[in-house]
């Protein structure tokens, strides 16, 4: 079989990867959903044709939109994944023994049911006791949340199709409005590289919401740029590691994480200084 997946990138760039196997397609109410097996980077998974995550590289993003959020909190006890319904991001949150519940709000159903079906490696803890599936849009639920939760990951799409209200000013507010007291909040923010103007204009935005506001950086080479962001944003805590016991421990089975990368990945390019005027 000579099948070929690509992804485009603002219609010049790409990246295209030998098909060996197409194991699910379906269209939910919000998105095309598929599942896709490939030579180079093993299953994946795909909303509206974009690469969400693959078994070969999902860990440099489940790992870095996790724990240095979850480490630098003092105590992390409840936990909101927004998006996210691969289950990569709740299978590393599940890593703490602090944790006592894990919420997972996703609009789309279908993604959970296909990740669970095809990418047991990645969805296998969904049902693990402490997880809550919520179906529903992140829009409506987190309106409901006041002071509740400790840290909050918007593991969400591109600002395109059921993502985009993800990306507001006003979502932001009342992700702020649901966070305790030390609580943090991290969002994947796009790639500084191929999603220059994307990536600004969150940063703009999560600036205009959070006192304490700070990109990281890591490589996602799936992604456009293969170079990619998260933000950690926070009203009363600063990003540096604050449980070096858990880290040590949990550094022995993270592939992409450890201490040296918890510091390193806030060092900031100086191109990406001048995208945000730094
Ligand atoms: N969130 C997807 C990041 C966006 C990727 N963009 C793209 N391929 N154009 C990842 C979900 C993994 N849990």
């Amino acid at each position: 079989m000579d099948v070929w997946y690509t992804e485009k990138h603002q219609n010049e760039a790409g990246i295209t990867l030998k098909v060996k196997d197409i194991l699910y397609g379906g269209q939910s109410e919000f998105q095309k959903v598929d599942i896709i097996d490939t030579e180079a980077y093993g299953k994946m998974l795909l909303l509206d044709g974009l690469v969400m995550t693959s078994e070969k590289d999902e860990f440099f993003y489940h790992e870095m939109i996790s724990h240095i959020p979850m480490l630098a909190h003092s105590r992390p006890e409840s936990v909101l994944v927004i998006g996210g319904g691969d289950g990569g991001t709740v299978r590393e949150v599940l890593k703490y023994n602090s944790v006592k519940e894990v919420v997972l709000c996703e609009i789309d159903e279908m993604v959970i049911d296909a990740s669970k079906e095809f990418l047991p490696s990645i969805a296998g803890m969904l049902d693990d006791k402490r997880v809550k599936i919520n179906i529903e849009d992140a829009i409506k639920y987190i309106e409901r949340q006041k002071n509740r939760f400790d840290v909050i990951l918007i593991d969400s799409t591109d600002p395109l199709g059921p993502g985009v209200g993800l990306f507001t000013e006003e979502f932001y507010n009342n992700v702020k409005q649901a966070l305790r007291k030390g609580g943090i909040m991290v969002a994947q923010t796009e790639s500084p590289l191929a999603c220059q103007e994307d990536f600004k204009l969150i940063n703009i935005l999560l600036n205009k919401v959070f006192p304490i506001v700070k990109p990281y950086f890591a490589p996602v080479p799936t992604y456009p740029g293969a170079y990619w962001s998260w933000t950690f944003c926070s009203n009363d805590v600063q990003p540096k590691l604050n449980n070096e016991t858990f880290a040590a421990q949990l550094e022995k089975e993270t592939k992409y994480y450890n201490r040296d990368i918890h510091a390193a990945a806030f060092a900031m390019p100086n191109y990406v200084k001048s995208i945000l005027s730094l």
